[in-house]
């Protein structure tokens, strides 16, 4: 009966931070609310009307009590600032060795890929201790992934990236909410988040089949719709290779000039469903759009299968 948590799990490594900060502003809040509230009280009832006591020559400047209102809220709020920037910061900046796993929101439920291959819907297994950071967008609307445990939550949306990472601290299951309304059964679009042992995690990963990896499913993709066609040394079309082109900065011709675009999710995205947007400088602008022929899931192995490209040193002429 007496059961009654105040507070979610603190189930991943930013959780205690994030609840340091929030118990300190709570902190706050209430000292100056039970002062002010106090004050008022008192004064009410010392200076009501018919009370015999003394009104003249009110105190009409109090230096030393204005500074002492200026100075110690300038000092708490400054400390909510730099605290609170360097948990922001913490919460935005993944580690480079973070798992990825790629997440699609629908109208009402999430899609989430492993890059091992094994994809599951609503349900999201995660191996203890291990970093993880998850690639985000939507189908239809704006969604939001809430995995209060993980003190976590970025809104999703369609036609964009967004991402969020986290690192578990602790086996257990635990509640994924849809954090942003998003139509008739968005109450509906709930889910869990299973983290395991990584042994168990393996053979979780395995329990799925062999199937082909996300990147691997993606080079299928490349394939089916042509890409392989132009991209890998065509003899017709003069097309750039895409060996080592994730992360490394790409010249696009802007008018009479060149100027420079980091190549990350949101270029190689724009890249393929809006390839007149940015053309690299020294090609033509024959690529055709994909605007409406790929869903977000084969997109993103696309980009799974060109990121793997990255990794792998082919040494064509970049
Ligand atoms: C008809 C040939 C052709 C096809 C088919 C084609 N592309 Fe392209 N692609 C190009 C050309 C030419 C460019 C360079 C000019 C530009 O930026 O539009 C390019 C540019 C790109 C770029 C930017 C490359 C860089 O170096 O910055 C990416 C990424 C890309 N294509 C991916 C794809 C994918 C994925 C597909 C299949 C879904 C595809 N392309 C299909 C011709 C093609
Ligand atoms: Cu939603």
């Amino acid at each position: 009966m007496w059961n009654f948590p105040l507070f979610p799990d603190q189930a991943s490594s930013n959780a205690a931070r994030v609840d340091a900060l929030f118990l300190f502003e709570l902190a706050v809040i209430l000292f100056f609310t039970t002062a002010i509230c106090a004050a008022v009280l008192i004064l009410v009832i010392r200076f009501r009307r018919g009370r015999m006591v003394d009104r003249s020559g009110p105190p009409l400047h109090a230096p030393w009590l204005e500074v002492t209102w200026i100075v110690i809220p300038l000092i708490l709020s400054l400390i909510m600032f730099v605290w609170s920037a360097e948990v922001f910061y913490r919460l935005y900046s993944p580690p480079p060795d973070a798992a990825e796993i790629s997440v699609v929101g629908k109208q009402w439920m999430w899609y989430l890929q492993h890059p091992e291959g094994r994809s599951e819907i609503n349900e999201l297994h995660v191996p203890l201790g291990r970093p993880v950071k998850l690639m985000m967008t939507s189908q239809d609307v704006i969604h939001s992934f809430y995995v209060p445990a993980f003190r976590v939550k970025q809104d999703v949306l369609p036609g964009r990236y967004t991402s969020l990472w986290f690192q578990p601290t602790k086996a257990g299951t635990y509640h994924l909410f849809c954090a942003e309304y998003c139509g008739t059964s968005h109450s509906e679009m709930v889910g869990s988040v299973t983290v395991m042992e990584p042994a168990e995690y393996e053979s979780w990963l395995a329990a799925g089949g062999a199937g082909p990896s996300q990147a691997d499913e993606g080079e299928r993709l490349f394939v089916q719709h042509h890409c392989a066609g132009c991209h890998r040394g065509s003899q017709v079309v003069n097309a750039p290779r895409l060996e080592g082109v994730f992360g490394k900065p790409v010249p696009i011709q802007d008018g009479k000039q060149v100027k420079f675009v980091t190549a990350d999710e949101r270029y190689l995205r724009d890249s393929i469903l809006m390839p007149r947007s940015e053309v690299v400088a020294g090609y033509e602008p024959v690529m055709p759009s994909y605007q409406g022929q790929i869903g977000e899931p084969d997109l993103l192995k696309i980009l799974a299968y060109i990121k793997s490209l990255a990794a792998k040193e082919t040494g064509t002429g970049r």
